[in-house]
């Protein structure tokens, strides 16, 4: 019996990661470093949960010697959440399409609602100062400040599952990335993958189905939105490997 939906939280219910990376690139040029990240680099880049952890990679592909750079990269990252959370504030931040009724829906279902992200609570708590979420909706959310490893790593959803006192089959888990896809099944939590412009060539193979968009799908056999009995129903079906699922006639992409 589905209990629970395990939402990640950028690039499946908001559309951050365009704004992520312009704050990157703010932080960059305020500290003097002249990194310039456009969005195949940040594409790449995504492959790495975290944006401390991101900006090290980065820094270690390019041949920088942390000890050489003009700050340190956690002061690094603290410069560029704080661009990032200025941004949200400026209400420059949107719900994934489809987002907001689908919550509504899930709440009015009686089932719970729970996050597992890689980004800091701090800019969680910032969706929720700017209403874009309302935090009394979500029965646990776990950040990535919160675990020692973030995805592909399962901990995020160990976490969850462990918060919510379920099983990984009383979940379902939405994500928009291969490894926050990797990370709910390494959990043993069947999860539902919705790509988005970053994320759209990744390997979806473990995820129980790919849904392009979450506020309209379209087929010969009719359209509309991912409703709560798609979820439920798309959970009851457990994990089948790599298929489109149309939601509709159930053709397989
Ligand atoms: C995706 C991430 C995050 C963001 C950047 O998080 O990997 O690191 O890209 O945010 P999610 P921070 O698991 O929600 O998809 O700079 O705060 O890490
Ligand atoms: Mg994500």
């Amino acid at each position: 019996m589905l209990k629970a939906i395990i939402w990640d939280v950028d690039g499946t219910l908001v559309d951050s990661e365009e704004l992520h990376r312009t704050s990157f690139n703010r932080a960059f040029a305020k500290a003097g470093l002249g990194w310039c990240w456009d969005r195949s680099v940040y594409g790449r880049l995504l492959d790495v949960a975290g944006g401390r952890e991101r900006i090290r990679h980065y820094a270690a592909m390019i041949g920088k010697d942390e000890e050489t750079l003009p700050v340190s990269i956690p002061e690094l990252h603290v410069m560029k959440s704080e661009c990032y959370r200025q941004a949200v504030g400026r209400g420059e931040l949107r719900l994934r399409p489809g987002v907001g009724r689908l919550l509504a829906e899930i709440r009015r279902a009686g089932l719970w609602l729970a996050m597992a992200t890689s980004t800091s609570g701090t800019n969680v708590l910032q969706l929720f100062r700017t209403h874009l979420l309302t935090a009394d909706h979500w029965r646990t959310i776990v950040p990535g400040d919160l675990v020692r490893k973030k995805k592909p790593a399962p901990d995020l959803y160990l976490k969850a599952l462990k918060r919510l006192g379920l099983k990984p089959s009383e979940c379902l888990a939405v994500e928009d990335s291969e490894s926050g896809v990797a990370a709910a099944w390494e959990a043993r939590i069947p999860v539902v993958a919705t790509p988005n412009l970053y994320t759209r060539d990744h390997d979806f193979h473990l995820a129980v189905a790919v849904i392009d968009s979450l506020e309209h799908w379209e087929c010969a056999s009719g359209a509309g939105g991912v409703s709560v009995e798609d979820l439920v129903r798309l959970h009851a079906e457990g994990v089948q490997s790599s298929r489109r699922v149309c939601l509709s006639c159930r053709m397989v992409g």
